[in-house]
């Protein structure tokens, strides 16, 4: 009982209660994927595969699977991300927003997969990490940076009537606090 309650109160906390998806975390290395994994993962282990690639985790929650790939410099994964599912349900996009000098990076790498047709329906939810480093990039900051200032589509719960219009926003988190990502995935479970 005591980890069916934990089961689901993980799964309750991000908004995924009884859902069935695919997930994938994007995002350079170091962006804190895998500390993302590793908290979902710690609040209650189910299932946990170990990888097959160095460069990728993998957690299974209920029917919630959650996949991380690091994008930049490893050609691999970026190969490997697109054979992994038939069809993503969402991505999680994730940021250091304390490591400036690799923003330009990051927006590459995130421009790609906002291009790629195979996402193009897919929500994306960005989150900008370490804000409990004290220099980390505010909201906006991040925004700019990352060319979303126009692009976002807003935090207010609200079915997008344009069906073709992809869901996308900016939350600011500290994985290691446990702030910030759950309003994130809120956010996204309304469109999963
Ligand atoms: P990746 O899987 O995207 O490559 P990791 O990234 O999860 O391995 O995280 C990279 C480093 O960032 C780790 O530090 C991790 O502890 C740190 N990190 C992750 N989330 C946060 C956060 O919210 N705040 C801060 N300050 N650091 C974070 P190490 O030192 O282990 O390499």
């Amino acid at each position: 009982m005591f980890l069916v309650d934990w089961f689901y109160g993980v799964l309750a906390s991000l908004g995924l209660w009884q859902k069935e998806a695919k997930i994938l975390f994007l995002g350079l290395d170091n962006a804190g994927k895998t500390t993302l994994l590793h908290m979902l993962k710690d609040e209650r282990l189910v299932q946990h595969q170990p990888t097959q690639y160095p460069t990728s985790e993998e957690l299974s929650i209920g029917q919630i699977k959650f996949k991380a790939f690091d994008l930049g410099g490893h050609q691999i994964a970026r190969r490997v991300w697109k054979d992994y599912y038939a069809k993503v349900d969402a991505v999680v996009y994730l940021v250091d927003a304390f490591d400036k000098e690799r923003f330009a990076e990051s927006k590459k790498e995130l421009d790609a997969l906002l291009t790629d047709e195979s996402l193009a329906t897919v929500p994306f939810l960005i989150l900008g990490n370490k804000i409990d480093i004290p220099s980390a990039a505010s909201e906006d900051e991040l925004r700019y940076y990352l060319g979303l200032t126009n692009l976002t589509t807003g935090k207010d719960k609200r079915n997008l009537s344009d069906s073709d219009i992809r869901p996308i926003e900016v939350f600011m988190c500290s994985i290691v606090r446990k702030m910030g990502y759950g309003e994130g995935f809120k956010w996204m479970s309304q469109y999963i």
